[in-house]
Formats: C-alpha cells, structure tokens, sequence
C-alpha cells in the first residue's frame, strides 16, 4: 500500500509535464507517477517519421530519464479507481492513497475494433499505421515501394488524438511520390468519417484547395470498417447511409485507428462521461463531482482538439488549479481551448492555432493558414527540443505569452 499527496496517473505528455511542475515543490515521497511504460514517445514526431524524415530512435528516451527525479515512478497500471475512497488499485495489486489526483491516461489505440487490421499490421503487408510505435516505421517501407495503383488514408469514427496527422501522412506520400516521378501513377485518396476535412474553417478552406491542386480525392463521411490484407482490399461504409459498403483494392492503405481512453478508466463511471472521458470543468479542467480530482491531456472531457500543444497550454491550468484547491481556494485560472496543430503538406506545414470556439489564435503575426516552409523547420528541428527541454521539465505553458509579444499587446 502507497499513500502520496498528489498521484499523477500516466507519465505521458500531460502528466509527465505537470509532475515535473508538483516535482519543484513537493518531496519525492508525495508525488507518485504510475506509468507502466520503460519508454516514452515524443508522438508529434511519428508522422516525420512515416515519411521518411526522421528514424523512431528520435522519437524516444526512457522514461526514467524524462520523468523529474524528485519524484516517486511506480512501474505499474492503474486498473481501479475508487474516487470515493480516494484511492486507485493497480495491476500488480497495490493500493494507493491520495489527497490529489490527476489523470493523464491519454487515448489507446485500437486497432481490434476492425476486423481484419491487426493480421494486416502484424505481419507486415501494404497496411501501414503511423499512429503507433510498433507500426510507424513499416509506413516509410511500404511508401518507398508504392509504385502505382491506389494509396488510401483514414480517419476513423471516433475522437482521435491530432486530428490533423492522418491528412498529413497523406500530404507526405503525395510530396513523396512527386519528388520520385511516380505520383502520375497512383491515385491517392483521404477517406474521413467526419462530415469535413478540418474543423477550423480557415485552415480547411486551406485544406481543401491544397487536395483540389495536387489531385488529392477526399471522400467524407467515408468509415473504415473492415481489411482483407490477403487480397489488397478495404471495406468503407458511407456513415449517412450504413447499408452501403464499398469495396475498394489497394496499393498502400494508411490507417487511424479507432481511439479510447482505457477501459479501466472509462468503466469508471463516477469518473467518466459516457464517452469514457474525466468529467471535468473545461476551464478549470477540475473533475465536476470530485474537487481533488483533475485531469489533463486527451482522456479529459474538455472538448478541445486533442494534441501535446494543448496539453502544454492546461499544465499551468491544472497545477495553479490543484494547488488553490489544496490551500483551500477555488480554481481561478481558465484554459481557453487553445490547441496546435503543424500540418506538415510535405516540406512547409500550416501551422493551425485555435481554441474552443474553433478561431484561429495565432502566435505569429502572419496569416498562418498558407504553406511555410519555416514551420516545417520549427517542428521538425524546434518542437522536439522544447518538447523535451522545456515542458518535460515544467517550463512550456503553450506559447500564449509569445503570442501576446508578437501581437504588441493587441487581440487575445
Ligand atoms: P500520452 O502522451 O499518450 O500519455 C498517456 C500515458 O498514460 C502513456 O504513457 C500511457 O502508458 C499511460 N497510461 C495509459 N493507461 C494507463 C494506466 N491504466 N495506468 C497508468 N498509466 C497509463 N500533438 C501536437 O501537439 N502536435 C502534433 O504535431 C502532434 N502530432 C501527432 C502525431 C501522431 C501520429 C500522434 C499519435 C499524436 C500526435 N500528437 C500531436 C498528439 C499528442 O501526442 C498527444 O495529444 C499527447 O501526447 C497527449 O498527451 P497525454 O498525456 O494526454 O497522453
Ligand atoms: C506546442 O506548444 C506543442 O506542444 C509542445 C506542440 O506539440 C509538439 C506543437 O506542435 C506546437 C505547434 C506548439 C505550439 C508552439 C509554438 C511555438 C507555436
């Protein structure tokens, strides 16, 4: 049996940013990090590294060395959570007790609700995946070999975490087959289930007429629902009218998986909305019902877009939050919405800003919705090094006060 004052759950993005923050005031015996994991990914990088940009090895560290070392890392899974008795179960049977907790489980993957896709992933085939460790870097192989015929991309019917990524694996393929002269040869086709191509209208204005020139086909509304690897064949439904499947033949096929937070958080249902999300307050990001609960990053209910950028704008949110909470205050401080998303389009990127509104809240004082290569270069060499210098030590709250210097004062 474990008893702490602040239990983070999940040392991923979110949490590990916050307990590096708890870790400057605490002793190491009152924080505990649970985190199953011996590595932890810097995901943004995934999508370079499906298109050939980058290897999976700079994607990595060891968690031991990214978690703050004035902390306590329990090398375990939370199974049950017992909000009312203020303590989580684990799975190597352990207790532990906390005054504060905050939840930062993040989204899993899961690829099994496809029939067909696992057999297709695992052994390896044309299917290809940049959303996970395991599977990201077969995407590059199976690109390097595509030489004609059709190149398809989804994005499943389900939250997802950077919504963006799936497009831009496809904007990487096409930019890939231009450079090699190929691309005259295959048909490349983004399938969405969602009713457009992004969600901000600035950026999907952008969005669309990009797909118009470089002969992108996007269909919506257009679900994954089944993969027959042995013969090269995907089955799409039309989500509007269930009853039509198609059948379609392909070279290469990039999938999203469907996402969830885990099930051990989402049978939780003082805990969850019925989508299996932390019932928070999405300015506070305080749990409604349980004031010493809090949670951050994508398993939160806050309806932001789930990405890093965002979970680095809550860190500063959740950890003033918890501690007015804990000296007896209300919560004061309000997260905005805020998330990012670079849209890579090959070798520039649109780099998308908004908040919960879905408006464009830009940190450069340039309309960000064309095609820079100088955002390229940010996130390929800049984002990783703030990532990990910056706010896996607690110092990166999102770039709100750089937006505010750019803008001399003036807008949000
Ligand atoms: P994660 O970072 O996923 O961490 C969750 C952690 O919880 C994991 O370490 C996991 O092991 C742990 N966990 C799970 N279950 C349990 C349990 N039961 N008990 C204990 N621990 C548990 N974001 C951007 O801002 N910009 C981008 O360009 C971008 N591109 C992306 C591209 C791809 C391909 C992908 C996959 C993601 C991308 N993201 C991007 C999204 C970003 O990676 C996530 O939004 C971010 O990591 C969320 O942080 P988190 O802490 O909520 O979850
Ligand atoms: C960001 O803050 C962030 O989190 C660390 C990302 O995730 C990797 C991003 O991709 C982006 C773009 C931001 C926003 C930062 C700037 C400097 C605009």
């Amino acid at each position: 049996k474990f008893s702490c004052k602040v239990l983070v759950v999940g040392g991923g993005s979110g949490g590990c940013a916050t307990a590096a923050k708890f870790s400057k005031i605490l002793n190491k015996n009152d924080l505990i990090v649970l985190e199953p994991s011996d590595y932890h990914y810097y995901q943004p990088l995934f999508t370079l590294i499906g298109g050939g940009a980058n290897k999976l090895e700079d994607s990595r560290k060891k968690e031991k060395d990214v978690l703050p070392t004035n902390c306590t890392w329990l090398r375990d899974k939370a199974l049950e959570y017992e909000p009312e008795k203020n303590t989580v179960r684990t799975e190597k049977g352990h207790t532990i007790e906390y005054d504060y907790m905050l939840v930062a489980t993040g989204l899993e993957l899961r690829y099994d609700k496809i029939p067909g896709l696992l057999q297709a992933l695992d052994k390896p085939t044309d299917v290809c995946s940049i959303y996970s460790p395991k599977y990201v870097s077969h995407t590059y192989e199976v690109l390097k070999k595509l030489e004609t015929g059709n190149a398809i991309f989804t994005f499943p019917n389900s939250p997802v975490k950077c919504p963006g990524a799936p497009q831009k694996i496809c904007y990487l393929t096409d930019h890939y087959l231009r450079k090699h002269n190929r691309r005259g040869n295959v048909k490349v086709t983004y399938n969405t289930s969602l009713p457009v191509i992004f969600g901000v209208k600035a950026y999907a204005d952008a969005l669309w007429k990009l797909c118009n020139e470089r002969d992108i086909n996007v269909n919506v509304r257009t679900n994954l629902v089944q993969v027959n690897a042995d013969k090269n064949e995907a089955i799409f439904e039309n989500l509007d009218k269930p009853e039509e499947k198609t059948t379609v033949k392909f070279n290469m096929l990039h999938v999203t998986p469907p996402m969830a937070t885990p099930e051990s958080l989402s049978k939780n249902k003082q805990l969850t909305n019925g989508a299996g999300f932390v019932d928070v307050n999405k300015d506070t990001m305080q749990h409604l019902n349980y004031k010493n609960v809090f949670a951050i990053g994508d398993c939160s209910s806050s309806p932001n877009s789930k990405t890093a950028a965002a979970a680095a704008a809550q860190t500063k949110v959740v950890f003033e939050n918890m501690n007015a909470v804990m000296k007896g205050d209300s919560p004061r401080l309000m997260y905005d919405g805020y998330a990012s998303c670079p849209l890579v389009t090959g070798d520039k990127c649109i780099l998308a800003e908004f908040d919960y509104d879905l408006k464009p809240l830009e940190t450069f004082p340039f309309n960000q919705a064309r095609e820079i290569r100088l955002m390229y270069i940010m996130k390929k060499y800049f984002m990783p090094t703030l990532y990990w210098k910056l706010m896996m030590n607690g110092y990166w709250n999102g770039p709100a006060m750089f937006r505010k210097l750019m803008h001399l004062g003036m807008g949000k």
